[in-house]
């Protein structure tokens, strides 16, 4: 019998499909997590590891998985993810193959798609690199700021102001936790399913300072069972932004198609593909 020689093993689309699934099929087995889901934890790993992108100077992004290092995991705004990194380990013992960069952005496509949201087309290209590669502190949003704030980090990554609004729509999903951000409570009543629901509140309903130690946020008037930050009321505070927080409100197929095109857009800032972008894979859902 002869043996066939075998090259260095090169992934296919099926292979990248498989570690979907074995992401959704954790996601489903480890339902006793937070409100039910990794989901909304792994979409905020995937968004911190690409938003330190620097147009100007080409640094950061999610080419590298440099927060597996401190200082970068270390970063204030980094508390809590490392749930999301532990939750891909098995994963990536799996499918050793893949780096962390392209399965912690891999796990923020599979996320939203599993949770309910639009596909999220993904490509692989990132290389992981060393812990000279971190980014300094401070190129993620402080929430405690208001617009002249969010708008010099989301430019700083290539973003302008429809694409800022349609990205913050991710707080649909997931919550605050007092041990990592010192803030508290969920954006609305599904925080794992992905809908505009972020929007409609914001708009419908009436936001009072929380009274309480923490950090000031703002809760819900009817309820005062949910919450918004400072940065969230900037939304609709601003002219320019509050008009796609109205539009967003109004469709939620238009802020399922921006969202998808400005999600895909930050998970490649900073990445060099030599894949062309129509080559994108659009992943399989589970459901
Ligand atoms: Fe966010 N976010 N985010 N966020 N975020 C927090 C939680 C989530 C800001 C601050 C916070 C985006 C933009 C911003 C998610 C996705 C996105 C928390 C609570 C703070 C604070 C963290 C904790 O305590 O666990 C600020 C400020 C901005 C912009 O100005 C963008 C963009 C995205 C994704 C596209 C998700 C999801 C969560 C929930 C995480 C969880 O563990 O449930």
């Amino acid at each position: 019998a002869s043996v066939k020689a075998t090259g260095p093993f090169v992934p296919t689309k099926e292979d990248y499909q498989k570690v979907y699934n074995e992401i959704a099929r954790l996601l489903v087995e480890k339902d006793e997590y937070d409100d039910g889901s990794y989901g909304p934890v792994l979409v905020r790993l995937a968004w911190h590891a690409s938003g330190t992108y620097d147009k100007e100077t080409g640094t950061g992004g999610s080419n590298g998985a440099t927060m597996r290092f401190a200082p970068e995991s270390d970063h204030g705004a980094n508390a809590g993810l490392k749930h999301a990194r532990d939750f891909l380990e098995p994963v990536k013992e799996k499918f050793p193959w893949i780096t962390y960069s392209d399965l912690w952005t891999l796990a923020g496509s599979c996320a939203i798609q599993e949770l309910g949201g639009p596909v999220i087309p993904w490509r692989p290209g990132r290389a992981d690199r060393d812990l000279a590669a971190c980014t300094p502190d401070g190129r993620l949003p402080d929430a405690s700021k208001d617009q002249r704030h969010i708008r010099d980090i989301f430019y700083r990554m290539g973003f302008d102001d429809r694409e800022i609004v349609a990205l913050c729509g991710a707080h649909a999903l997931g919550r605050a936790h007092t041990d990592r951000s010192g803030f508290d409570g969920p954006w609305d009543f599904s925080p794992t399913v992905f809908t505009n629901e972020f929007y409609k509140l914001l708009l419908d309903e009436k936001w009072e300072k929380r009274k309480w130690n923490g950090p000031q946020q703002f809760t819900d008037k009817t309820t005062k069972t949910l919450m918004m930050l400072p940065t969230d009321l900037a939304l609709v505070k601003d002219k320019e932004f509050k008009q796609h927080v109205d539009r967003y409100a109004k469709d939620s197929d238009v802020f399922f198609k921006e969202f998808s095109d400005v999600y895909v857009k930050l998970l490649e800032l900073g990445v060099p593909f030599t894949s062309k972008a129509e080559d994108r894979f659009v992943f399989k859902s589970s459901a």
